[in-house]
């Protein structure tokens, strides 16, 4: 997926990634859209749908929930922790909202097949730890993660 620098999500508009990504695909017009909390699992720590096989050129949309939720790419080895080498997908607490959905959404398209594992890094309540973990384009076969749901997504509490 993509590996754009750090950065925050101010508003709705669709990041542009012409600069960072020479080769875009085509948008294939497929959006995934993905809740950061729930309504019904898990005390509204959870991502859903926490498992999306998406297509290359597909946009995945983060639509917040309430509580005080973010999105921050991780590894399957550390699924709790920032990407240890590298710059990868931070969505600031921008996105904190009392009831329905906050107004500003993450979007950005899917430049290619790897993996994409993220997390929730409110630490007010634990939120990874306790379960609000995912993932995009986990690999089924026998590499990272294969045949394994994501780690940190099953909830101990
Ligand atoms: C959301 O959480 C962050 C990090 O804990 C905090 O800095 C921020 O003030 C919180 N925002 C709201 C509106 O609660
Ligand atoms: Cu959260």
């Amino acid at each position: 997926m993509v590996a754009f620098p750090t950065f925050a999500f101010a508003a709705t508009t669709l990041l542009s990634l012409t600069t960072a990504a020479p080769n875009f695909a085509p948008p294939t017009g497929v959006n995934h859209r993905i809740t950061a909390g729930s309504t019904t699992e898990n005390n509204g720590l959870h991502f859903e749908p926490q498992n999306v096989v998406a297509a290359i050129g597909d946009l995945i949309e983060f639509h917040f929930l309430p509580k005080n939720h973010t999105v921050v790419q991780s590894s399957f080895d550390a699924p709790c922790e920032p990407l240890a080498d590298g710059p990868g997908v931070f969505s600031g607490f921008n996105f904190a909202t009392p009831r329905g959905e906050a107004p500003d959404v993450v979007t950005f398209a899917v430049e290619n097949d790897r993996p994409f594992w993220y997390y929730c890094s409110q630490t007010s309540g634990d939120h990874c730890q306790k379960g609000m973990s995912g993932v995009v384009n986990q690999d089924f076969g026998g590499g990272e993660g294969g045949g394994q749901d994501a780690r940190g997504v099953q909830g101990e509490g």
